[in-house]
């Protein structure tokens, strides 16, 4: 497509209840949803079209090293002026946003905020749909739900238990040093080992802690993820080697590069694919593709997307190598009110949108009451 403008909201969006994670806890939603406008060609001349991107940043660099005002300086200083200034060199396609940003070091969430706008603005200019351009056939997939750290094992079972009563098919605790066998253990006692679990350490441990982690081993969890620090690929391998649970990273994957090299060194049994996280869609599908080759397990993951995002998570995560339910909720899950139709779960599953591009419509009347900045680019 040809860039025309690009505009860029900023917004905060409330949580039905906090999230806490081993490295913070979020009470709202701050992030950036770019609409990216400008013309395809058609068969009868240029075509006018409109696509929408949502960054997978937080508020401060905790989980990763990108933010989102950060993010949003990225793309004002850097991104959209790269692609407007190689779009008058040769033909921008959402192909080849990734290689016209490639020089610029890092900054993969914002790298995929502006791809995803790129390619949805391609998709409805031709009227496919984001599942089919994948090759994805299934029109639902399993859901499951990222439990946060409650301030009681009480809480933790209330919550876990109303989750099931909706029908999500996996539940995912969030752990850190101090919340991590007990709430296990409670979860099992109470809800059978049928329940397919696992957690998630957001690199809050070391090496250390080998024995303890091993403790796990006895609940049956489907996996653990990223138990240690982002950069510690060899010490995975290590503790892979001594535990009997899978070890999924999630923060050490950036791109399929890192992915090969996790697969190779044996670091990781099972990939958690999160599209902002790998700069966009199209790494995310082409870790999927080389997950498969080596039978790897991979789902997919989330950063609280709204609406757009997760609709486009929902299209990934209907390709046949995503063995595993991912993290896509109902809307509800994270919001009172969705910037787009919400997102239902429904015996278990969440729909594939199967309209032109992501195939949500994303509803500026709401959006503007959640703004807390607008730029045009
Ligand atoms: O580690 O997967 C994670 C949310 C924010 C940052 C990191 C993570 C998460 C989640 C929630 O676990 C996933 C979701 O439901 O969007
Ligand atoms: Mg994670």
């Amino acid at each position: 497509m040809h860039i025309e403008s690009v505009e860029l909201r900023e917004l905060r969006i409330p949580l039905v209840s906090p999230f806490t994670t081993s490295f913070s806890t979020q009470l709202e939603r701050n992030t950036l949803v770019l609409k990216v406008s400008g013309t395809t060609d058609g068969p009868n001349g240029p075509v006018e079209t409109v696509g929408w991107g949502e960054c997978g940043s937080l508020s401060d660099p905790y989980y990763n090293s990108e933010y989102t005002a950060g993010a949003r300086a990225m793309l004002r200083e850097y991104l959209v002026p790269t692609l407007r200034k190689s779009q008058s060199d040769q033909p921008l396609t959402a192909e080849t946003v990734g290689s016209a940003l490639h020089h610029i070091v890092g900054h993969q969430m914002s790298k995929s905020a502006i791809e995803m706008a790129i390619l949805d603005a391609e998709l409805r200019a031709r009227g496919q749909s984001f599942a089919r351009y994948l090759g994805a056939t299934r029109t639902r997939v399993p859901s499951g739900v990222s439990v946060g750290i409650q301030d009681s094992i009480p809480q933790l079972l209330e919550t876990v238990g109303n989750y099931l009563s909706q029908g999500y098919v996996r539940i995912k605790l969030k752990i850190k040093p101090g919340w991590d066998i007990a709430p296990v253990a409670a979860v099992r006692k109470e809800f059978g080992y049928d329940v397919p679990l696992q957690v998630d350490a957001n690199a809050a441990y070391t090496l250390v802690d080998a024995q303890l982690l091993r403790r796990l081993d006895e609940f049956a969890l489907l996996l653990i993820e990223q138990p240690l620090a982002e950069d510690d690929l060899v010490q995975h391998a290590k503790l892979a080697q001594s535990l009997s649970t899978p070890i999924c990273l999630d923060e050490s994957v950036e791109s399929a590069k890192d992915a090969a090299d996790a697969i190779t060194l044996g670091a990781a049994s099972v990939i958690n694919i999160k599209p902002s996280r790998v700069g966009g869609y199209l790494e995310a599908k082409r870790i999927h593709d080389l997950a498969s080759a080596h039978g790897i397990s991979v789902w997919c993951g989330g950063m609280l997307e709204t609406g757009i995002g997760r609709a486009a998570n929902a299209a990934l995560a209907a390709l046949d190598g995503f063995t595993l339910p991912g993290d896509i909720s109902a809307s509800d899950r994270f919001y009172k009110e969705d910037i787009t139709e919400p997102f239902v779960i429904e015996d278990g599953h969440i729909s594939v949108p199967q309209g032109p591009g992501f195939g949500v419509t994303p509803r500026e009347d709401v959006m503007e009451r959640f703004t807390v900045g607008t730029e045009i680019l």
